[in-house]
C-alpha cells in the first residue's frame, strides 16, 4: 500500500522531464496515485504525452491557465471520467523574459498583469473549478520561491507574483478548511529547469546554494516531489495554509560568509 493508493488528481505544469511537476508526478506514482496531466500547447503535448503515458496515465488535456474556459473544461472532463478527485498540483509560472532582466521599476502594466495572472490568479481559478469535484480531505499544492518574501536580484515581477500566490494560499486555505480541503505551497530552492534556462546568472543562484545553504547543495526535483507526497497525502491531514521551504535551509541564512 502506497501513501497515495486510491487517490486521483491532476498535475498542471509538466513541460519536460526536468520539470518540478514531473519530479512530483513520479513520486506520487511511486506511492500509488492515479494522475491526469495538462499541457499548455501542442509543442508541449509532444513532450508531456509520452511522459504521462509512461506513468500509466490516459487523461492528458490541454490547458492555458490564462483561460477560465480551459481550466473549467479540465475539471468538467475529470468529473465525467472520475466523478471526484483528491488532489491538484499547480506548478505554473510565467513572466516576460525582459521583466526578469530589466530594472523592476521598468515593469510595464501589461507585464505585471501577465505575471500575476499566469503565476498567481491561476491558482485561485483552478481551486474554484476543482472545488465541486474535490473530495473531503482533498489537497491543493502550488510551487513558490524565496523571491516572494525577500528581494532576489532579477526575480522582480515574479517575486511580486509569488507574494500574491503565497497570500492566495492562505486565503484559500482559510476558506476551504471548512470543506476539509487543504491548500499549501512548497517554496523550492533554485533547480535547473526550462523555466530557469535563459535566466541570466542562474548559475550564480545554484552556486550560492553550494556555498551557503546549510546542506551545501541544491535540491532536486525528486526532493520537492517527496515533500509534495507529504502535503498531498494523509500524512499532512492537519496542515493547511503553509509555505514550506524545500531549499536545503538556504532561506534561514542571513548573509555570505
Ligand atoms: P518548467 O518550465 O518545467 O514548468 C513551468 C510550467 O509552466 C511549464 O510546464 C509551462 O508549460 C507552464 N506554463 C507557463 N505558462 C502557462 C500557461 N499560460 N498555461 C499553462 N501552463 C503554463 O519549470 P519549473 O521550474 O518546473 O516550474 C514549475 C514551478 O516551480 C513554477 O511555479 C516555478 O515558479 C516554481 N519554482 C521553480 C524553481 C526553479 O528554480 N526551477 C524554484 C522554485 C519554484
Ligand atoms: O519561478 C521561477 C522562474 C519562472 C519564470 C521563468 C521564465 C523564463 C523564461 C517565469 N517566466 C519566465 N519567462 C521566460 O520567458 N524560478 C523560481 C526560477 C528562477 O528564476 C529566476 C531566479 C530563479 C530561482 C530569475 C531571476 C533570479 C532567480
Amino acid at each position: 500500500m502506497g501513501l497515495m493508493t486510491g487517490k486521483r488528481g491532476v498535475i498542471f505544469g509538466v513541460a519536460n522531464d526536468m520539470s518540478i511537476a514531473w519530479g512530483i508526478a513520479q513520486q506520487l506514482k511511486e506511492q500509488g496515485a492515479e494522475m491526469a496531466f495538462t499541457y499548455l500547447n501542442e509543442a508541449l503535448e509532444k513532450r508531456v504525452r509520452p511522459l504521462a503515458e509512461s506513468l500509466g496515465s490516459t487523461v492528458i488535456l490541454p490547458c492555458d491557465v490564462a483561460r477560465d474556459e480551459d481550466i473549467e473544461e479540465v475539471f468538467a472532463e475529470l468529473g465525467k471520467r472520475w466523478g471526484k478527485i483528491d488532489f491538484v498540483v499547480h506548478a505554473v509560472a510565467f513572466a516576460n523574459r525582459e521583466d526578469l532582466k530589466n530594472p523592476f521599476s521598468q515593469t510595464s502594466r501589461a507585464g505585471f498583469q501577465l505575471a500575476l495572472d499566469i503565476s498567481a490568479y491561476s491558482l485561485v481559478a483552478m481551486t474554484r473549478s476543482a472545488m465541486p469535484i474535490l473530495n473531503k480531505g482533498g489537497s491543493v499544492l502550488t510551487l513558490s520561491y524565496l523571491g516572494a518574501e525577500r528581494v532576489v536580484p532579477s526575480y522582480n515581477v515574479m517575486g511580486v507574483a509569488k507574494a500574491a500566490l503565497e497570500a492566495s494560499v492562505r486565503y484559500l486555505a482559510a476558506e476551504l478548511g471548512e470543506q476539509g480541503i487543504r491548500v499549501n505551497a512548497i517554496s523550492a530552492g533554485p533547480i535547473r529547469t526550462l523555466a530557469a534556462s535563459g535566466i541570466a546568472n542562474f548559475k550564480s543562484k545554484l552556486k550560492l546554494m553550494d556555498d551557503f545553504a546549510p546542506l551545501r547543495r541544491t535540491v532536486t526535483q525528486d526532493e520537492v516531489g517527496k515533500s509534495a507526497v507529504y502535503f498531498l497525502s494523509d500524512l499532512a491531514s492537519g496542515v493547511t495554509g503553509e509555505i514550506h521551504y524545500v531549499d536545503g535551509g538556504f532561506n534561514i541564512i542571513v548573509g555570505a560568509g
